[in-house]
């Protein structure tokens, strides 16, 4: 794939990332390779079961563990009113178990040692009494009648009721669906899912009690909102709270939340006086960090016989886990689902969830989800399918029937969600050129006639990223906006500081590249700072593909600060008038008079340097922002996936997939095809491989990755991608995000692929993961819930 800016020198283009020459040498240095002068190392004991009041806890043995340094229960949190923290979605959420655990791999209790073996072995050691109870495992009978209650913690609690949700018109919507010659109605489940990124969680908390100063590296995503939930919850002054997330190895929003293994790093550290390590096994991971979807969906659509879509409702039961840990901004109990009308002009809509509390681990909103779009884009993708079956239509002639036009931008869906730009059509035609779409259709016919089984599978999505505005988007009461620092030395090196967290996604060279852009100082002199609350001015983090849109915004904006500020000296220098100054990337000139001209380097010396400054100019060349974006950025994309199904075997095999993905301005094309190819590998393990499931007694039967596949290499395809260029009006360099598109996108092509290939059998739908044995199961007509 080629771009037209792919050689830029400065700016935008394609360029190789800044960080990986430390990556790829084995110099990035995460979490785990903090090393302190005395460090501790904590380990956490994990309920073995989903539901059981706990009746006594005996950490005797443990604590006579010559290596041990302190146990620490429940109780004991209790009495310092530590037991306890807040979610971030208003919930409250064990830090240890006091009454009962809620889930298999709860935190019950905490060891610390001297070394992180000793602390492992001295868990066995802890005595914990359970008294079993009856866990609620499936969501779909959480509210029954008779059922356990999971948070009989809450006052007053008497079911597993966690909130209802609405959106749309039900009349209206009824009143289309009354009219429609036809409607579809399917259920479909969006099973649990991890992120699993390669690198679990931890943290490394170092109390200095002298002067009273807390030090943490964690994995997180958002080292700024997580600084001050700290001060909130453990009272400590905000400005001794200092949260470092170095490099991450991946977060994909398992790193959004707050964990009780940080806050018992935290306590251990304050209590202890010394600096204590916590680092998550993968089967932690996989068992008690923030799962994703778990939404039991029924779809319904509505349709002319010609093929034009009334209306779409949907009615969710949404399983949360035992707490609501999800992380949403909090107007949003449900994330962005109300996106559920997709790329499509429609007449009306509605959508009613329902979620519960169930004996599973919490979490929600995670794995490049952009706040449940993955959930929304994956139902309304699905379902458009199952008219097309119905109407015997080609799925892409019935979506392109029904896309938003380009000239109703900006479009109001019908549940209110302000779509700021789109040009569908070519998107799509640009993928079914990609992908020679009517030859492959040619191509099935002859493979159907012979009885093979091959599958077409398309999905249209529009994602909605870059949160705020601050004024109806927030997390906690914080504000979901962004700053951005930019000082320009006086040698015309620069350093830009932000409040993102990188965790695999290039910020410290596209960020370079944004600055670069505007003040044309090559991204090589531009260093850019992140992951440091106390080098890094305040802001909300990464999660939902919103550093382009929010920070990239920041950077873009404190960058024509910078400018503006060094036009003003450039106009004394040159003695001329401001007016009379032509920026060309990296030098101001005088207009018609090229050969007088001074560059950015020159600018920064004079800026820093003896001599005059123009009037009313402060010395130095540096600005300060706070972004606070105007709308959501709406990223769109075709995509088309081709399958081949093994009518013996059942196994599915991904031959081709092509992406053809719109983020607006693109920054750098390089990274956005790195993140388009993780998401697609996403949505391909997503679709056929990966789910959290449970036993009917609770148990995670994914606790490992031999249990909960991931995919490699070897399971997908050489990816095939495109693009198209649509900028967002609202953003200064008309970016939108890209880090969750393909996520979303890819899972209903590839599902809708192997639909189409059991086109034969007459299956209409099926349930992710497409695992050989429900491929099977649907072939033979045999498809039961999942
Ligand atoms: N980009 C660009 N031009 C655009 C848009 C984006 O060049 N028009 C570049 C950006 O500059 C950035 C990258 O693409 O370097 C992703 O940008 P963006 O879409 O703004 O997303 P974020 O940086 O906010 O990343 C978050 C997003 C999320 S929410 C998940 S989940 C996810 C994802 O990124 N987690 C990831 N991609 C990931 N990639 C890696 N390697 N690791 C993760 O944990
Ligand atoms: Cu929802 S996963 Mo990303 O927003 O960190």
């Amino acid at each position: 794939m080629t771009a037209v800016n792919d050689h830029k020198p400065v700016g935008h283009g394609r360029m190789l990332r800044k960080e990986d020459p430390r990556f790829v040498r084995g110099r990035g240095r995460y979490v785990d390779d903090v090393q302190l002068p005395g460090m501790l190392h904590l380990a956490i004991l994990r309920a073995p079961m989903a539901h059981a009041r706990i009746v006594s806890v005996d950490t005797s043995a443990a604590e006579a563990h010559p290596k041990v340094k302190a146990v620490v229960t429940g109780a004991a949190l209790a009495e310092k009113g530590l037991a306890w923290m807040p979610t971030l979605s208003n919930d409250v959420q064990a830090v240890l178990a006091t009454d009962k655990v809620r889930f298999q791999g709860q935190e019950v209790a905490f060891v610390v040692a001297e070394d992180h073996y000793s602390a492992r072995d001295a868990l066995e050691l802890i005595d914990v009494e359970y008294d079993m109870l009856d866990p609620v495992v499936n969501a779909r009978t959480a509210l029954a009648e008779g059922s356990p209650v999971v948070r009989d913690d809450l006052e007053g609690k008497t079911d597993n009721h966690v909130f209802d949700w609405e959106t749309g018109d039900e009349a209206a919507t009824e009143a289309v669906f009354a009219k429609a010659d036809v409607v579809v109605t399917e259920d479909i489940v969006y099973p649990r899912v991890h992120p699993a990124p390669m690198e679990t969680c931890g943290a490394v908390a170092d109390f200095e009690s002298v002067e009273g100063r807390l030090t943490l590296w964690s994995t997180t995503q958002a080292p700024h909102a997580h600084r001050t939930l700290y001060a909130m919850v453990a009272g400590l002054p905000e400005h001794k709270i200092r949260v470092i997330s170095p490099d991450i190895g991946g977060g994909f929003g398992n790193k959004v939340p707050i964990y009780p293994g940080y806050v018992c790093a935290i306590v251990a550290s304050l209590v202890i006086g010394k600096p204590v390590k916590w680092m998550e096994d993968r089967s932690e991971n996989l068992i008690s960090t923030g799962f994703a979807r778990d939404y039991i969906m029924r779809g319904e659509i509505a349709a002319t016989r010609e093929g034009r879509i009334l209306g779409i409702r949907t009615n969710v039961l949404a399983d949360h886990g035992a707490f609501n840990a999800q992380a949403a901004p909090t107007k949003y109990p449900a994330g962005f689902f109300g996106v559920f009308t997709g790329s499509y002009d429609i007449e009306a809509a509605h959508a009613k969830m329902t979620a519960v509390y169930t004996n599973k681990a919490p979490g929600g909103v995670a794995y490049a989800c952009s706040f449940r779009i993955t959930e929304a884009v994956y139902l309304v993708e699905r379902i458009v399918d199952c008219l097309a079956y119905e109407l015997e239509m080609d799925p892409v002639d019935l979506r392109s029937k029904n896309l938003i036009q380009p000239d109703q931008f900006p479009y109001t869906t019908k549940t209110g969600w302000v779509y700021d730009s789109g040009d569908y059509e070519p998107t799509l035609r640009e993928a079914m050129r990609i992908a020679g779409y009517e030859e492959l259709r040619k191509e099935q016919a002859d493979k159907r006639a012979r009885g093979e089984l091959m599958g077409i599978g398309v999905s249209f999505f529009t994602e909605a990223v870059g949160a705020g505005p601050r004024k109806n988007m927030d997390i906690l009461g914080l504000g979901m906006a962004d700053g951005c620092e930019l000082r320009v030395h006086p040698t015309g090196k620069a350093v830009v500081r932000l409040s993102v967290q990188s965790q695999g996604q290039g910020h410290e060279t596209t960020f370079a590249q944004i600055v670069a852009e505007e003040i044309g100082i090559p991204p090589d002199d531009i260093d850019v700072v992140h992951g440091d609350t106390d080098n890094t001015p305040f802001g909300l983090g990464t999660y939902g593909s919103r550093s382009t849109p929010v920070s990239g915004a920041a950077a873009a904006v404190v960058a024509r600060k910078v400018r503006d500020k060094a036009r003003i000296i450039a106009s004394g220098m040159l003695e001329v008038s401001v007016a009379d100054l032509e920026w060309t990337k990296g030098a101001f000139s005088v207009r018609g008079d090229p050969e007088r001209s001074v560059t950015i380097q020159e600018i920064a010396l004079r800026a820093h340097g003896a001599g005059d400054l123009p009037e009313g100019i402060e010395g130095g060349l540096e600005a300060q922002v706070c972004y606070n974006p105007e709308n959501l950025t709406y990223p769109h994309g075709a995509y088309i996936c081709v399958v081949d199904v093994d009518p013996g075997t059942a196994q599915v095999k991904v031959r081709r997939f092509v992406a053809v993905d719109d983020c607006g301005t693109r920054i750098n094309p390089m990274i956005i095809e790195g993140q388009v190819h993780g998401g697609l590998t996403d949505g391909v393990g997503m679709a056929l491989m990966e789910m959290i499931s449970f036993d009917e007694d609770g148990n995670c039967l994914g606790g490992s990755l031999m249990d909960y596949l991931l995919p490699t290499a070897l399971e997908v395809p050489d990816w095939e991608t495109g693009y198209t260029v649509t900028p967002s009006p609202h953003h200064p360099i008309g970016a939108k995000g890209v880090g969750e598109s393909a996520t979303v996108g890819s899972p209903p092509a590839v599902v809708n692929a192997v639909v189409d290939a059991l086109k034969p059998f007459g299956v209409r739908h099926a349930d992710m993961p497409l695992t050989p044995s429900r491929v099977w199961d649907a072939m033979r007509g045999q498809a039961g819930p999942s």
